[in-house]
């Protein structure tokens, strides 16, 4: 029966309409046609109609036959993308041009036209030039191609989510239809970042639907071996940045994936960590943004297939767990099979909702038992190194990093604090001390100003900063407001220094694995194997908290930055690619879409570019992939309130 129907005093037939209401209903109804089929007519070229409305062959083929023809086409498009250009001019013009962008997106040039850009001319345009004073013009030429292909997917993404959503002709998916227009309207940004999210899901579901990983030059699927015989990690890892985004269709089919093939019963070799903080922390997210039942027995399901990993004479977990025999053991390559910091400590966020949702605290216990042993180690200097001995509960080598092998576990100190409503003090004080020995011993100045935080090796400072520290920039911030009041606008300057740091290194505007601040480097990777870029979110992440808590925008700026790199060298054909030499001349692809590429890095560029309230971070914690899970407000701590108040997700 149709719902109308159940409404009083309106029959299932618009026909038993009363007048007004017909009225009303007709104007907000051509309103929208009008809007809809008025935005297609007064779009510059009509061929662009044909493409969308007409399948591919029918469609007029588009040939861009000469050079001559393709400069035409990325003059014309570089013309009308200025205002999309203009965000990354000079600082003080930054927020009237991001305003700016609020305007209508206009399309330009032929999606083949692109698609030859990319494939062909535009090799030249896919360089990187090591030095910033070498690549500016080569920068110049890049972006217009790239902002003729992004205002192209922006015009795009804007017509078909819009016009899609109303042809489907629902009268209750009205509303709906007018938020996301009125969303694409006003801010192209975010939809640009959904563009490319649907880009990447839509390749990954094409070519690799079911297996871990998209590898889209050779478009077919990865799986790996971090996962044991998990599968679909791109899935778990998306499920939230879609929903948040609104992607609802690639939503439910990932839900449905989830519910009919994640097969939990899998035996191999599996990393605690990873399975913690893709599975564990995407199935959470999903069902506290969802509500979704499913979501919690399948995360109960695999939290339990975890805990014999704790089964160690300290309670310390090994490393490597097989999901099916419950075995577990220590990485091969961990000296002295040890465990490493930053795998036994990023349980915690995950563990407590665990226990949380199960109402068996036995989660809860065997991530405070690891905190209990760490908080009472003695540790060198106040510093914690990266192996722990999962016999004995000591240090097994004094190598400190707040980069690879160190950093969530500090992250997850503070965001232990921030998700219990600020009442774990003793998160908070192990977190404080934390940064004081960081402070005390790793941060650094160059002789270029920049403030970095290096690594130790039993005293000894390798001057070097990891891309993944990166994420210390936002950590730091979100910090500022809970140590000594004394100290706020120190932290907060901290962290705005290391995010600069970190821009900095993006001397591309995409940065590699890892850079010194030695032998007269500033910020830049000294070593061919550390030139890599992997899709990697720990810069961006640090833009959004910093955005979120001054809201300066430069963090914006830069983010903009990142979306035309990611577009103009990481995307290829059938996905995003991360590439091999970030100061290469001409582009070499890994042949890689990470998972936390969806999960994380375009995650946290559409928050930077959306409202505060989207996911208000007094409500909601991220977990170290970028996964929201909500804030465990004090009252329920005491008993009060059931499941549903105990979270601020309802
Ligand atoms: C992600 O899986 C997580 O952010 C993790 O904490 C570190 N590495 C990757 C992203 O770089």
């Amino acid at each position: 029966m149709n719902k109308i129907g159940y409404l009083p005093g309106v029959s299932a037939s618009g026909m038993g309409l009363r007048l007004s209401q017909k009225f009303v209903f007709l104007l907000f109804l051509s309103g929208l046609v009008t809007l809809c089929f008025g935005a297609l007519f007064f779009l510059p070229d009509s061929v662009r109609l044909k493409r969308i409305f007409l399948s591919k062959t029918e469609s007029q083929p588009v040939t861009v036959g000469s050079d001559n023809d393709l400069r035409d086409h990325l003059k014309k498009g570089a013309k009308d993308m200025e205002h999309l250009r203009g965000i990354t001019s000079a600082k003080g013009e930054t927020s009237t041009k991001l305003k700016s962008l609020s305007r209508k997106p206009s399309i330009t040039n032929e999606a083949k036209a692109d698609e030859k850009v990319v494939g062909g001319e535009a090799l030249e345009d896919l360089t990187m030039s090591r030095s910033k004073t070498e690549s500016s013009s080569k920068d110049e030429k890049v972006t217009s191609s790239s902002n003729q292909r992004q205002i192209n997917n922006l015009s795009l993404t804007l017509l078909q989510a819009t016009c899609f959503q109303f042809l489907k002709g629902c009268c209750c998916e009205l509303g709906g239809f007018a938020i996301s227009l009125v969303t694409c309207i006003l801010n192209p940004l975010t939809i640009s970042v959904f563009q490319m999210m649907k880009f990447a899901w839509d390749n990954y579901k094409s070519f690799a639907w079911g297996k871990n990983e998209l590898r889209p030059l050779t478009k077919n699927g990865h799986i790996g071996n971090m996962f044991g015989g998990l599968r679909g990690a791109s899935i778990v890892d998306s499920l939230d940045t879609l929903y948040i985004m609104g992607l609802i269709d690639e939503y439910n089919d990932a839900k449905e994936w989830v519910e009919t093939s994640l097969d939990l019963n899998s035996n191999g070799e599996a990393s605690l960590f990873e399975v913690n903080i893709r599975y564990v922390g995407g199935l959470l997210s999903a069902y506290y943004l969802t509500g979704e039942e499913m979501f919690k027995r399948k995360v109960l399901e695999l939290g339990e297939k975890l805990l014999p990993a704790f089964n160690t004479p300290t309670g310390i977990p090994r490393g490597v767990i097989n999901l099916g025999s419950g075995t577990s053991w220590s990485w091969g390559w961990a000296s002295a099979g040890s465990s490493i910091l930053a795998e036994f400590g990023t349980l915690h966020l995950e563990f407590v909702h665990l226990s949380e949702l199960s109402n068996n605290p036995i989660y809860t216990e065997k991530v405070m038992n690891i905190r209990r042993l760490l908080n009472k180690i003695e540790k060198p200097h106040g510093l914690y190194p990266n192996f722990l001995s999962p016999v004995s509960g000591n240090w097994v080598q004094h190598h400190v990093s707040i980069g690879g092998l160190g950093d969530s576990f500090y992250e997850y100190l503070i965001k232990s604090y921030l998700m219990s409503d600020k009442t774990d003090e003793e998160a908070k004080n192990m977190y404080y001390s934390a940064l004081e020995a960081i402070e005390a011993n790793l941060v650094q100045k160059s002789p270029g100003g920049l403030t970095y935080m290096a690594e130790w090796r039993g005293g000894i400072l390798d001057h070097k900063m990891g891309h993944l520290a990166c994420f210390s920039g936002g950590m730091v911030g979100i910090g500022a407001d809970d140590g000594a009041p004394e100290k706020r606008q120190h932290f907060l300057d901290l962290a705005a220094e290391i995010t600069h740091t970190c821009h900095e290194s993006y001397t591309t505007k995409l940065g590699p694995e890892a850079f010194r601040f030695d032998g007269g480097a500033e910020a830049t990777a000294t070593r061919l194997s550390d030139r890599y870029y992997i899709l990697r979110p720990e810069v961006i992440e640090s833009y959004m908290y910093m955005w979120r808590l001054t809201h300066d925008p430069k963090y914006r700026e830069w983010g903009w930055e990142a979306v035309e790199a990611l577009e103009q060298h990481c995307r290829v054909e059938a996905g995003f690619s991360g590439i091999r030499d970030v100061y290469a001349q001409t582009v070499s692809h890994d042949n890689m879409q990470q998972s936390f590429f969806l999960s994380e890095t375009l995650k946290y560029l559409y928050l930077l570019f959306s409202d505060d309230d989207l996911l208000p971070l007094e409500d909601w914690v991220f977990n170290t992939e970028a996964h929201p899970l909500p804030v465990i407000r004090k009252s329920c701590l005491h008993g009060e309130g059931g499941t549903h108040d105990k979270t601020t997700s309802e």
